[in-house]
C-alpha cells in the first residue's frame, strides 16, 4: 500500500509514525522523478528537499503556519503533501500544476516566486503583519545557498535581525547555485562545515541508494554515525549572528533523527533564528547526484539512463550567441563575459572554458553584475553582460543609472527574449523592449534568425555605448551563416517584401512569421510589404514611414509586451512623421501575465504566427472595406480585457479569436 496516496493534505502526514518517513521520502522521490523524466522540471534541487520538507509539514500546522519557498524550483514534494499528487502529472504544462510556488494554486503556497532571493524579504513581511494583526502563527522562510548570494537575501535578514521579531529561516545548504556556488559567501559556507562532518553527510548520500532496502537498519547506523560526527562540530555562525540571527547547525537534511527533533526546538526558539541544514542536490537518482548541473533544470529525460528524452536538430542561438562572441573575443582582448549564476543557461561555460579569466560569474547578482561591467567599461573593457531577459528586469536601473547615463560601452545579450515554455510567468521574457527603448543612449537590436545574431552581437561590440540584443529560447533556423560577423549600421531595418495593400513591420523571431503571412496574403491577391526592423531602438523610422505611405494600413508584430513595446515605437515614428489616418493593429502580448505552456501553443495563442498575423491583416482590411460604408472603427476591446488569472472572476468580452484566457493556473 503506498503512503503517499493516502496523503491528501498535510494532516494525513501527521497521523504517520515518523518511522514510515524513509519510506514515503522514497515514495516521493519516485514520482518525482518519474513525472519530471516526463515533463522535465527543477529535479535535482527537489530531491534534495524531500526530508526537510516531510519534516516541516509534519510539524508545523499549515496552512496556517507559513512556509516561503525562495525561488520555489524546490516545492515539488511540498505540492505532493499539500493534495496536489493528482494533478501532479500536469506538471509544468499549458493548463497544468506549476513548476513554482502560486497563490492562485493552493493556500499552502503562501508566496509567488519564480525570481531568487525574494524568500526572506517576504517572509519578513509575513513576520511583521502576523504581529500587526495579533496573530500567532510561526513563520519559516526556506533559502538554498545560491539564492544567499542575493543582494536581496542579505537585505532582507539585515532588516529581520533588526525587527528581532521571531522566523526561522531554513538555509538549505547543497553547494549548488545551478552550478558550483561561488564567491565569498559560499566559501564562508564551505569553511563552516569543512571538513569530516560534510565529506560524512556527502558519504552517507553516497550510499543511500544502497540503502534503501534496508531503509530501518541503515538510517538507525547513519543516525548514529551522524550524531557522533555532529558533536563538537556545531561551529557558530558568526555571519548570521552578526547580522542578529540565532545560528544552529550544520545539520544533516536528509536524517530524520535529527532534522525533528532539532526543527521542533528552533521552532520554539524567540527572536531570528538560521537552522543550517546541509543536502545533497538530486539524491535517489543516480544521474542527477553524478550530474546535479544537468538535472538542475532538466528537459523530459529517459529514466534508466538520464539521457535527454530529445537531441535538438540544430544548435540554439543561445550557442550560435556564445559561439560569436568567442570568436570575437579572440580578437579583442578587452571582451569579458559576466553571468549572474547562469553560466549554462547562457552558454558562457563554452567561453570559460577557453577563457578562464575573462569570464565572472557573480552569483546570483543581477545588479551588481551590471554595474560590474559598467565599472570594467569604464576602464576601457568590453564587458558582455549575459542574460536572461526575466533577471534583466532586476537590474534596470543599474542599466539605466550606471551604464546608460555614462554612455558606456556594455554590450546586452538578452536570451531567452519572448516566451520560454513551461517555466511559465515568472521567466517569460515580455518586458525587455519596452523596459530598455526609453533608455536614452541604449540600442535595443533582434535578429530575425542566427545569422543575424551574430552580426548584432559584432554591432553591439563595436559601438560606443550601451547595446543589446535580445534572442529566443530555442533551436536555431537552421539558415546559412556568412562567414564572419559583420557589424550592421544602427537604426537600419531592412525591407523583406516591397506591398501595397498593407506593411507588416515585425522585429526579432516574428519577422519570418510576417513573411510567411505576406506570401500567404500574395496568394489571395493582397500585396503586403514585410519589414524587418531589426532595431527597436534606433527605429528606422524613416523606413517605416517611406512604407506606411504607399500602403491602406500596417501591423506591427513583436514576441514581447504590446505596452510601451516595438509596435508603440512604430505608431510613435508614423506620428512623429505626421502619418495619423492610417489604419494599424500592434500585435504582442497583452496587458497581463502570460501563462505556462509550449512556445508554439502560446506563439498561436497569442497570434504571433504567420496564421496569426494573416488573420489579423485580414480583419484590418475587412474592417477598413466595412468602414468606407459605416463610419470609424470602434476602439479594440481586447485593449480593455482585464487580467484574468489568480482566481478573480472578471467579465471578459472576446473579440479576436486570438487572445484568449490565462488558463495556465
Ligand atoms: C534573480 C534570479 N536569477 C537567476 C535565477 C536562475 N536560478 C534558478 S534556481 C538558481 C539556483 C538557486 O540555487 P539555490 O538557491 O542554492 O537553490 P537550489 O536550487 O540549490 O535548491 C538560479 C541561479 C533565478 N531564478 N532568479
Amino acid at each position: 500500500m503506498s503512503l503517499l496516496k493516502t496523503i491528501h493534505g498535510p494532516s494525513d502526514l501527521k497521523r504517520m509514525s515518523p518511522n514510515q518517513f524513509p519510506e514515503l521520502c522514497q515514495e516521493i522521490r519516485e514520482q518525482i522523478i518519474s513525472t519530471v523524466s516526463n515533463v522535465g522540471g527543477h529535479l535535482a534541487s527537489n530531491l534534495g528537499v524531500v526530508e526537510l520538507t516531510v519534516a516541516l509539514h509534519y510539524l508545523l500546522d499549515t496552512p496556517k503556519d507559513k512556509i516561503v519557498w525562495d525561488t520555489s524550483n524546490q516545492a515539488y514534494a511540498h505540492k505532493l503533501l499539500t493534495g496536489r499528487r493528482e494533478q501532479f502529472h500536469t506538471l509544468r504544462q499549458y493548463g497544468g500544476l506549476s513548476g513554482f510556488c502560486k497563490r492562485e494554486e493552493s493556500v499552502y503556497d503562501t508566496f509567488n516566486a519564480g525570481h531568487a532571493g525574494t524568500g526572506v524579504s517576504a517572509a519578513v513581511g509575513m513576520v511583521e503583519a502576523r504581529d500587526q494583526l495579533g496573530q500567532t502563527h510561526k513563520v519559516v522562510c526556506v533559502v538554498g545557498d545560491g539564492a544567499l548570494t542575493a543582494g536581496m537575501t542579505l537585505e532582507g535578514m539585515h532588516h529581520a535581525g533588526g525587527l528581532k521579531k521571531d522566523c526561522l529561516v531554513i538555509l538549505n545548504d547543497n553547494q549548488m547555485s545551478i552550478s558550483k556556488n561561488v564567491g565569498a559567501i559560499s566559501a564562508y559556507l564551505n569553511r563552516t562545515f569543512t571538513g569530516e562532518f560534510y565529506t560524512r553527510v556527502k558519504e552517507e548520500a553516497r550510499h543511500f541508494l544502497r540503502a534503501i532496502p534496508h531503509i530501518g537498519e541503515e538510517m538507525q547506523k547513519m543516525v548514529h554515525r551522524a550524531e557522533e560526527l555532529a558533536k563538537g562540530l556545531i561551529l557558530p555562525g558568526l555571519l548570521f549572528e552578526e547580522l542578529g540571527f540565532r545560528y544552529v547547525g550544520p545539520i544533516d537534511g536528509h536524517n530524520f533523527e535529527h532534522l525533528l527533533p532539532t526543527l521542533e526546538n528552533v521552532l520554539k526558539l524567540k527572536g531570528p533564528t538560521l537552522l543550517h541544514v546541509i543536502t545533497k542536490k538530486g539524491l535517489g537518482y543516480e544521474p542527477a547526484m553524478k550530474n546535479p548541473v544537468w538535472f538542475h533544470a532538466c528537459p523530459a529525460f529517459v529514466r534508466d539512463t538520464g539521457e535527454p528524452a530529445k537531441k535538438p536538430p540544430r544548435p540554439s542561438y543561445t550557442a550560435i550567441a556564445v559561439n560569436t562572441l568567442m570568436n570575437l573575443a579572440r580578437q579583442d582582448r578587452r571582451i569579458v563575459a559576466i553571468t549572474a549564476a547562469m553560466c549554462e543557461g547562457t552558454g558562457l561555460n563554452a567561453f570559460e572554458k577557453e577563457f578562464p579569466d575573462r569570464l565572472y560569474d557573480v552569483g546570483i547578482a543581477e545588479q551588481h553584475a551590471v554595474t560590474f561591467a559598467a565599472g570594467l567599461a569604464a576602464q576601457g573593457m568590453r564587458p558582455v553582460v549575459a542574460i536572461y531577459a526575466t533577471f534583466l528586469q532586476r537590474a534596470y536601473d543599474q542599466v539605466v543609472h550606471d551604464v546608460a547615463i555614462q554612455n558606456l560601452p556594455v554590450t546586452f545579450c538578452i536570451d531567452r527574449g519572448g516566451l520560454v515554455a513551461e517555466d511559465g510567468t515568472t521567466h517569460h521574457g515580455a518586458f525587455d523592449y519596452a523596459c530598455l527603448r526609453h533608455v536614452p543612449n541604449m540600442v535595443v537590436m533582434a535578429p530575425k534568425d542566427e545569422n543575424e545574431l551574430q552580426h548584432m552581437i559584432k554591432t553591439c561590440l563595436n559601438h560606443e555605448g550601451p547595446a543589446s540584443v535580445r534572442y529566443p529560447r530555442g533551436t536555431s533556423l537552421g539558415v546559412t551563416m556568412d562567414p564572419e560577423p559583420v557589424a550592421l549600421p544602427i537604426g537600419k531595418g531592412e525591407l523583406l517584401r516591397d506591398g501595397t495593400d498593407v506593411a507588416i513591420v515585425a522585429i526579432g523571431v516574428t519577422v519570418w512569421q510576417a513573411v510567411e503571412a505576406a506570401k500567404r496574403l500574395a496568394q489571395e491577391g493582397i500585396s503586403a510589404a514585410v519589414v524587418n526592423a531589426r532595431f527597436v531602438k534606433p527605429l528606422d523610422g524613416a523606413l517605416v514611414g517611406e512604407v506606411a505611405k504607399r500602403v491602406r494600413c500596417l501591423v506591427t508584430v513583436e514576441e514581447g509586451a504590446k505596452m510601451g513595446g516595438f509596435g508603440s515605437a512604430v505608431l510613435e515614428a508614423l506620428s512623429d512623421q505626421g502619418i495619423t489616418n492610417l489604419p494599424t493593429k500592434v500585435l504582442g502580448l497583452p496587458d497581463w501575465y502570460i501563462e505556462q505552456g509550449p512556445q508554439d501553443l502560446l506563439r498561436e495563442k497569442y497570434g504571433l504566427t504567420a496564421e496569426g498575423i494573416y488573420q489579423s491583416v485580414k480583419a484590418l482590411l475587412a474592417q477598413l472595406s466595412s468602414q468606407s460604408t459605416a463610419g470609424p472603427v470602434p476602439y479594440d476591446q481586447t485593449q480593455l480585457r482585464p487580467h484574468h488569472g489568480y482566481g478573480l472572476t472578471v467579465s471578459v468580452r472576446e473579440t479576436t479569436k486570438h487572445v484568449g484566457d490565462d488558463q495556465g493556473s
